[in-house]
């Protein structure tokens, strides 16, 4: 059995800091659940482009309020607590979290993250190493 806390990433090269959201990584590729698991935050009054066109990633709100708009049709769909969001169509989007607060999500990608994955100036993360 596989236990962490997120108190024991925090800070450490699990913890992934861009200028828009950090991302705090449980489960990795390493651990062999055949996906990954993390909990995001996303800063209050931030926008994020995202498309992940090598993963698949759902997304659950734990905690804030914001939005994602999908590109390029401008579709709107609230984010709250309880929300739940599924890119099966390795959906272009912005994410954005009202200036009120951070929006904390709990986030599962399908692969799994390696580990370091940042976005690249399309939003997209690169396909895991062996893939690409
Ligand atoms: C919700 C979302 O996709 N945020 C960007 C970061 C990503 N979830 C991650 O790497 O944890």
């Amino acid at each position: 059995m596989i236990v962490r806390k997120l108190k024991d990433i925090i800070n450490t090269d699990r913890d992934i800091k861009t200028d828009t959201w950090c991302s705090r990584r449980l489960l990795l590729r390493d651990d062999k659940m055949g996906f990954s698991m993390h909990e995001t935050t996303i800063y209050a009054g931030t926008q994020t482009h995202i498309c992940y066109k090598h993963h698949y990633e759902a997304v659950y709100c734990v905690e804030g309020t914001g939005e994602v708009e999908l590109i390029p049709s401008g579709e709107k769909f609230r984010i709250e607590p309880g929300t739940m969001y599924a890119l099966n169509l390795h959906d272009d989007h912005w994410l954005r979290a009202d200036p009120q607060g951070d929006l904390r999500l709990v986030c599962t990608f399908n692969p799994p993250l390696v580990g370091n994955e940042v976005h690249d100036e399309h939003g997209v993360y690169a396909p895991a190493p062996e893939t690409a």
